[in-house]
């Protein structure tokens, strides 16, 4: 019989229940009573993809589990606070972690736990249904659009900058869905998709001018939705009618994206890169205002963001005209500010954030940092920036590669040059799940 004074602290995130799971609770329970470390989201998302359930939902699954003593929260991803708190004798983890993101926390671990004699005891790491392996389980299963619309809000609130990127195809989906790499210690992936004015128009080789109607714009979200489950965030460009607004909003928040970016133009629309070298005209404050709070109003969950996007900078207006509009859009309701700008420095957009960032009824703040690109993402978190939206580079990585294959074949009046460049015809039918 195992003392029942001993404590034996098991740190998890329990995203999606696995045998491994159960086979390390249970072997804990022979050491004495199990204490689970739920990892809340942001513990969670400080090294890897926020998780699928959340955090309530996880903590109703662990407690139900046979062995389990008691369920406490660990805020962060070092288990030293929770150890000190503890002091159990044990703590038990898998035996992966001794290579890989979490080599460091075990170390702390080991140091902490020595202070009252404490052991770490390993087992060997149930093989083939790691959460990573289970997470592709989920992708092949799909989501719901409640589990996704929720996904942006949820990153937000656990990620320090949440990062997305163009999506322009449902094969630019895949990508942004299952791009994962191991650096500095953490799984890094985007958190989800724009769905930008500019690449979705330009791969239909039409100008970015609100010339492709929603209904064709809407094309590619089916695609996309159909084979991901991260978040998408809709480029509306200025809306259009207020009357029409209001059915974008409702359509696009039941299919499950999570928000819509509205900017703050007026007439014909042109990209805002271009800048003040074609005719731009910023809608009125008023106007605008009454916009967002039409898309506001016409939402019927909590978690759908109606975005207001600011060309003030785009436009050379004053920092000033900026702040203004913020205050009012977030007044009129908007979820979000997004502040663009073209500048080769960040700097202007770091003052907004100065300013913005003290603003009492402050809202999550985006920015696109297209010609600010040599900025490293810390540095946006330092400015207080909650999220960051490549928004073209996919496409644009697409079309030179096409480029060079087709010059390449017409150079050479065969293909057997190209080949080097491209992807094997075997990828291509591995890449894309049921084509086998
Ligand atoms: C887009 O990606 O369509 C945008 C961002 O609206 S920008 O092209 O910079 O205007
Ligand atoms: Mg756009």
């Amino acid at each position: 019989m195992p003392s029942q004074k001993k404590t034996v602290y098991v740190a998890m995130s329990i995203d999606l229940v696995h045998p491994g799971h159960l086979n390390i609770i249970n072997r804990a329970s022979k050491l004495g009573k199990v204490v689970v470390g739920l990892l809340t989201d942001k513990a969670i998302a400080s090294f890897k993809r926020v998780p699928i359930m959340e955090y309530e939902d996880r903590y109703k699954v662990v407690s139900a589990i046979k062995n389990v003593s008691k369920v406490v929260k660990q805020t962060t991803h070092d288990y030293r606070p929770n150890l000190r708190k503890i002091k159990p004798e044990f703590v038990v983890h898998g035996d992966d972690w001794k290579q890989g993101v979490q080599k460091k926390i075990r170390n702390d671990v080991i140091r902490e736990l020595k202070k009252w004699n404490g052991k770490l005891i390993e087992f060997p790491y149930t093989k083939g249904v790691s959460t990573t392996k289970l997470i592709e389980t989920e992708r092949k299963i799909g989501t719901t659009p409640d589990i996704r619309r929720k996904r942006l809000l949820r990153c937000l609130n656990s990620r320090s900058l949440t990062k997305f990127i163009d999506i322009h195809s449902g094969l630019s989906g895949l990508i942004v869905e299952k791009t994962r790499i191991n650096t500095e210690g953490k799984i890094e992936e985007f958190d989800g998709m724009w769905a930008s004015s500019l690449t979705n128009t330009a791969v239909k080789g039409k100008p970015d001018i609100e010339a492709v109607d929603l209904t064709e714009r809407l094309q590619l979200i089916h695609e996309v939705l159909e084979v991901t489950t991260k978040p998408i965030v809709f480029d509306a460009d200025t809306g259009g009618k207020i009357e029409h607004f209001i059915f974008t909003v409702r359509t696009l928040e039941r299919l499950g994206v999570s928000g819509v970016i509205i900017e703050d133009k007026t007439g014909l629309k042109k990209n805002s890169l271009l800048g003040k070298k074609v005719f731009q005209k910023q809608e009125s404050i008023k106007n605008f205002s009454k916009k967002i709070a039409a898309g506001t109003k016409a939402k019927t969950t909590n978690e759908f963001f109606v975005i207001a996007r600011i060309e003030s900078l785009i436009l050379k207006k004053s920092l000033k005209d900026a702040i203004t509009r913020a205050k009012a859009y977030i007044n009129a309701g908007a979820s979000a500010i997004m502040i663009h700008s073209i500048n080769k420095s960040p700097k202007e957009i770091f003052k907004f954030a100065k300013i913005y960032n003290n603003l009492k009824n402050r809202k999550p703040l985006i920015v696109v940092p297209t010609t600010y690109n040599h900025v490293k993402e810390k540095e946006f978190e330092k400015n207080g920036i909650n999220m960051i939206i490549y928004a073209n580079h996919l496409f644009r990585s697409t079309y030179p590669n096409m480029k060079t294959t087709a010059e390449s074949i017409l150079r050479n009046k065969r293909s057997k040059e190209s080949e080097k460049n491209l992807m094997s015809i075997n990828e291509i039918l591995n890449l894309i799940p049921g084509t086998k």
